[in-house]
């Protein structure tokens, strides 16, 4: 995302800004690096970066003064003259140390530092940000119709995530956006957990979550499957459950709306079957350069929904010990409601 300044300065205000998320900073400039700190201040950019990627630094990233801070002994955060003049200066605290704090207190005595959270700046979605995030799920929804064919009796959890690996690399422009998740049995009823060698029988439920990655940008989709034909009534009645919150809750989703009134909506269709307690993380979560990010999808949210949000809703419901099920779409809101992104099917039995 090339630097859209208009848009950039309503969202910040005018304020001086040290963007330190290297997830902020690629939205900002496209400028992947692992050590790239972008200041805004007094309406000028500035970078400051290392040896490995000043040259390149230069040469991509036009209008911004670019120092090369390599040889500084602190060259994480050596920054600017200008902040010796005491300015004040937001930083999104989730992304400052308290090694660098300390540091900036005693060399740069003078500059006022303001925590800020800049996790809105990325919440609503442009047309080429939309884009991507399609051809990612795309990506998803593909090898999921093919990983289904493998999924038998016998096959053990990493055998089940190895073959997710194998078919991802078709897709030479995408990654994982996060390590997947295959929860078999009894551990599909913890909502994360790291496969295993636990073997795959009839009768199990197996939950399967993973997304991936296209220029940065991540889908994130779960689907809870039934190995066999024999369904346990409890099997199928958490499933149809969690699968009618999942639908009334997508149903409800435009511009305007809530988002704790989504929360809301699922706890109470599981409080009425008695349920709501096994409902234990928040119910989704937007999805952009970060496989997690603004607006969390909980009941403390203040936010409401806009144009060009991308969400992933998730309800689940984990019986502890038993199974878990938990179901995930990545839904883009429009103008007038909302759209499913994702295709592959969310049928219990295959
Ligand atoms: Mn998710």
């Amino acid at each position: 995302m090339k630097i859209n300044e208009p848009e950039l300065k309503k969202l910040i205000n005018n304020k001086n800004v040290w963007f330190k998320n290297p997830d902020d900073v690629y939205y900002l400039t496209s400028f992947k690096s692992t050590n790239l700190n972008l200041f805004y201040i007094n309406k000028n950019w500035y970078a400051v970066t290392d040896d490995r990627y000043y040259e390149q630094a230069k040469n991509k990233l036009k209008g911004i003064n670019i120092f090369n801070a390599n040889l500084l002994p602190f060259k994480n955060i050596i920054i600017p003259e200008i902040l010796k003049t005491g300015i004040k200066l937001s930083v999104d605290d989730e992304f400052l140390t308290l090694k660098e704090f300390d540091y900036l207190r005693k060399n740069y005595p003078l500059l006022k530092l303001k925590s800020e959270s800049l996790i809105y700046m990325r919440m609503i979605k442009n047309k080429e940000e939309i884009e991507l995030v399609k051809k990612a799920v795309f990506v998803t929804d593909q090898i999921y119709k093919k990983f289904l064919k493998y999924v038998k009796v016998g096959k053990t959890e990493k055998d089940l995530k190895q073959r997710l690996h194998k078919l991802l690399i078709e897709y030479r422009d995408c990654e994982f956006a996060f390590d997947p998740i295959i929860a078999a049995g009894k551990n599909s009823s913890n909502p994360h957990i790291e496969p295993t060698n636990y073997t795959i029988k009839k009768g199990d439920l197996i939950t399967i979550d993973f997304g991936v990655s296209y220029n940065g940008y991540k889908s994130d989709m779960t689907r809870t499957i039934l190995v066999g034909n024999n369904i346990a009534k409890m099997q199928k009645r958490i499933f149809e459950l969690v699968k009618y919150a999942l639908d009334k809750v997508i149903e409800i989703m435009k511009p305007g709306i809530e988002i704790k009134e989504l929360d809301h909506l699922v706890r109470k269709i599981f409080q009425d079957e008695g349920y709501d307690k096994y409902f234990i993380h928040a119910l989704g979560h937007g999805i952009g350069l970060n496989i997690h990010e603004a607006p969390v999808i909980s009941g403390y949210s203040n936010l409401i929904l806009k144009e060009g949000m991308i969400i992933a809703i998730e309800p689940g419901i984990y019986l502890p010990n038993e199974f878990g099920v938990r179901l995930e779409q990545d839904i883009l809101i429009t103008k007038n409601g909302h759209q499913i992104l994702n295709h592959s099917p969310i049928d219990l039995k295959i």
